[in-house]
């Protein structure tokens, strides 16, 4: 009969796990590891009121040029010290002064950016320049050269989501720098439609559309998932990124999915609850959701969220899974 995980450990089956463990072996019979959906990580909520000056103190005491970056990385209270947010993602809050540049750099992991504060700032991304809004979303595919500046009079924030702790796991987190400082411009998006940016009229136009036409899902609203133009996927083989309307008094049911997901408000205000704790969230205030994590929505006024996760990666490994409770 198999040992199942609760079986006695009795005096001989302790003598024989020690021998056992005296080899590179253990006996998987008395494992401890989890085998059920859910992560280490814990929900948070970042508030723009308590970022946004400390973003001001970073770029007071450090250059762009000095910090490459300067990013306050959104870290997990219970995965301090990792630069994770959920177990496979990174997110982070970068700031740019005026007449700034970010120096050009390429690197395995993917990236993305979600305006949230301020005009004038571009992304240069393998020649091209991609001009950058609030309630912009712009990609930056893995290994493409990429640089930032602020042409505009005033700071710009931006979120940026990357997929590095993917590139951690599998061992093959790579990075270069470009041999000058801003790479050649070949040219400039402008407005133009590019697969690289999706400007925030067009998806706010294309969530109202949608709002129009259909009722809300009772857990998520109104949601739209950002893709490839070309592909009509995922932006990212890893992440995914969707922008979601929440109607005006819109009160949610409870949902759980396996991908862990980073918010980020972009208009209106209201309550999420993890489990039945509520946590209340305006415009600029970033969440995350844990995997597996029980969530409803409450909206005080209209609301608009963006948010990426890992969920491209988990649905072409056949991981993905949801649950409304
Ligand atoms: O802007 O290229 O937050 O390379 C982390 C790594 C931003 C970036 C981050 C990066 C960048």
């Amino acid at each position: 009969m198999p040992l199942s995980s609760d079986a006695k450990l009795t005096p001989a089956l302790a003598d024989f796990s020690r021998d056992v463990r005296l080899q590179p072996l253990a006996p998987l019979w008395e494992r401890t590891m989890r085998m059920m959906p859910g992560s280490p990580c814990v929900p948070a909520l970042w508030r723009y009121a308590d970022t946004r000056p400390l973003l001001e103190r970073a770029a007071a005491l450090i250059s762009k040029r000095d910090a490459e970056r300067r990013v306050l990385v959104l870290e997990n209270p219970a995965l301090r010290g990792s630069y994770q947010v959920t177990p496979s993602l990174f997110a982070g809050l970068q700031i740019i002064l005026p007449g700034e540049i970010a120096p050009s750099h390429r690197h395995t992991p993917n990236a993305l950016r979600f305006i949230v504060d301020g005009e004038g700032a571009y992304t240069a991304v393998d020649g091209t320049r991609l001009p950058m809004s609030p309630g912009d979303f712009v990609v930056t595919p893995n290994w493409a050269w990429h640089d930032h500046g602020n042409l505009g009079d005033g700071p710009v924030v931006w979120l940026d989501g990357l997929d590095t702790p993917f590139t951690q796991f599998f061992g093959a987190m790579f990075r270069e720098n470009h041999p000058q400082e801003s790479q050649p411009i070949a040219h400039d998006s402008g407005d133009a439609p590019t697969p690289l940016r999706f400007p925030y009229t067009r998806t706010r136009a294309a969530l109202a559309e949608l709002a129009r036409r259909a009722a809300p899902h009772p857990a998520h609203g109104h949601t739209l998932r950002y893709t490839n133009p070309v592909t009509g996927g995922n932006v990212f083989p890893t992440m995914a990124a969707f922008m979601q309307w929440l109607p005006r008094s819109f009160d949610g049911r409870s949902r759980r999915a396996t991908d862990g997901a980073i918010y980020c408000v972009v208009e209106g205000s209201g309550t999420v609850y993890f489990d039945d704790a509520p946590h209340a969230f305006e415009a600029h205030d970033c969440f995350v959701i844990p995997p597996w994590q029980a969530h409803r929505f409450a909206a005080r006024s209209d609301c608009v969220l963006f948010s990426f996760s890992d969920r491209a990666a988990q649905e072409s490994l056949g991981f993905w899974r949801e649950s409304l409770d």
